[in-house]
């Protein structure tokens, strides 16, 4: 049976594709979650893809991953920058998180080099756009499956 796989996504993400693409890519915020769950179909993944601007949503959906997924990919927006409360939910989840941005945050502002994130992932990949994503989707597979 496919596991289920969490990818949260943070604030502002829902606008991708229309605004910034520069930075961010042209496709939308429901082409990249196309592409994610058909990934996840093509390697036995049942991907769950979500998005909300509100911290305490984004905790919730990694304490309901406790029970409700095998490991989570997170792009937490801005509050991988700023956010205790979630690095506290990554902590406690003791499923494996790994971290993805679409941008490289390290050859932007001083402020996106620190994650509060990134110390509880099992990896961070950021830099490559919504390829990232699936990157992300093939090393959580291994990741479960070496869990057994
Ligand atoms: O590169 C990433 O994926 C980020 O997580 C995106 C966040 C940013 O705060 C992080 O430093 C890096 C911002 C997402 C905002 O997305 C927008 C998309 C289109 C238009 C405006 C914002």
């Amino acid at each position: 049976m496919a596991a289920t796989v969490f990818v949260i996504n943070g604030p502002n993400l829902n606008l991708l594709g229309r605004r910034e693409p520069g930075i961010y890519g042209g496709k939308s915020f429901d082409e990249i979650g196309e592409e994610c769950r058909t990934a996840g179909r093509e390697s036995g993944l049942n991907v769950d893809f979500r998005q909300s601007n509100h911290e305490g949503i984004l905790v919730d959906w990694i304490q309901e991953a406790a029970s409700g997924a095998e490991g989570i990919v997170i792009n937490p927006g801005a509050y991988g920058h700023t956010s205790i409360a979630i690095h506290d939910a990554i902590r406690a989840v003791g499923k494996p998180v790994i971290e993805v941005h679409l941008s490289n945050v390290f050859a932007r502002e001083t402020f996106r080099h620190h994650s509060y994130i990134s110390p509880v992932a099992a990896g961070v990949i950021c830099g490559f756009g919504s390829t990232g994503y699936i990157l992300a989707l093939a090393a959580l597979k291994q990741l479960i499956a070496a869990r057994g």
